[in-house]
């Protein structure tokens, strides 16, 4: 059954726009008596965009769907508990942090308490007075926006932190922070892990004789080669200036070095464009790989026998894989 939508008034404004006002938002306010909730929804959409559910269970998914800004629950629904409503909407991923505005009676003493208890944020009484509704309704909104914005900011910084700026892919403290425990994981469940070292070939030819930005391009669509070579478990970082190390846990030697050769021939296969296109070149990598050889071996040694093929890759003449 479709949702009933009094969206009688406002469309909802741009969201940067109103962030400070608490007004704008998205209601979705869940009572069961056409009397109240008509009344509810008129006086909340002067300044709001409100859909309205009388059924409980209905509201739970509407509210894990529909990127709400606050429900506002009627603890006195006739056919079903409200507080169970509210309780259930705390426990969910989606809705745990989607503030609640309970309304009640004023005997409902007892279950407001609970809902407290529960997570409800506030509550209003009946009957209710339209401006003390509209101001809590604002107040909740915005503190929503407040710590949704504070959330991807965190969250930005995180990834920010972890990832290398040029490439996307993983930096190298990142990595160094993982690899131990993979290497543990690796060991304790008696399954391979190979890793291997890429160092672009004369990466510094390219920047002489094409510039810095070339070379910036090239790195850039290195990293989305690389993308394309390996699994969502393998773990990609830029570990230096043109040098990326990938770790491959459940992968043996044989497999990791047709994973590896398969990536070489990608590089080698397709010309890099730079300058937006305007030149093609040629770029070849070398890898060295190795795996982890006993149990509980230091991630240090994994890196340096690593290294040491990558060195005799280079030595051999570059554009290959050794092992
Ligand atoms: P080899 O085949 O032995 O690896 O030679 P190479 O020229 O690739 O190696 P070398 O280590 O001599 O040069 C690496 C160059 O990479 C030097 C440095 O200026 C350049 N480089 C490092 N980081 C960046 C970057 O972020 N952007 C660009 N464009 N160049 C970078
Ligand atoms: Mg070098
Ligand atoms: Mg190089
Ligand atoms: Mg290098």
């Amino acid at each position: 059954r479709a949702i009933t939508s009094l969206e009688i008034g406002v469309q909802a404004p741009e969201r940067s726009a109103v962030a400070d006002t608490g007004k704008g938002g998205r209601i979705l306010l869940v009572d069961d008596r056409q009397s109240s909730y008509e009344r509810l929804a008129t006086l909340l959409s002067a300044e709001h965009s409100v859909d309205v559910e009388p059924n409980p269970t209905e509201a739970l998914f509407h509210a894990a769907e529909g990127n709400y800004d606050l429900l506002i629950v009627s603890l006195d629904l006739n056919n079903f508990d409200g507080l169970r409503l509210c309780s259930q909407a705390r426990s969910l991923e989606r809705t745990r942090h989607v503030p609640i505005l309970a309304i009640a009676d004023a005997e409902s003493g007892t279950r407001l308490l609970r809902g407290l208890e529960i997570g409800v944020n506030d509550y209003l009484l009946r009957p209710v007075d339209k401006n003390e509704l509209l101001a809590r309704a604002r107040t909740q909104i915005r503190r929503r926006r407040y710590t949704d914005h504070l959330r991807d900011n965190v969250q930005n910084s995180i990834e920010m932190a972890i990832t290398d700026a040029l490439t996307g892919l993983h930096n190298r403290r990142y990595m160094e922070s993982h690899l131990g425990t993979l290497a543990e994981q690796a060991s304790t469940r008696g399954k391979p892990l190979a890793l291997m070292i890429l160092d672009i070939d004369y990466f510094k030819s390219i920047n002489d004789n094409y510039g810095h930005d070339a070379g910036d391009d090239v790195l850039r669509e290195f990293a989305v080669r690389v993308r394309k070579s390996i699994r969502g478990i393998d773990l990609a970082c830029r570990y230096g200036g043109e040098e990326f190390v990938i770790v491959m846990p459940e992968t043996d030697l044989h497999v990791a070095g047709m994973v590896a050769e398969r990536l070489r021939r990608s590089i080698a296969g397709e010309p890099f464009s730079v300058h937006k296109g305007t030149k093609r070149i040629e770029v070849t990598i070398s890898i060295g790989l190795t795996t982890l050889e006993q149990k509980g071996e230091a991630v240090a040694d994994v890196l340096k026998r690593a290294d040491m093929a990558l060195y005799r890759a280079k030595h051999d003449g570059r554009n290959r894989v050794v092992s």
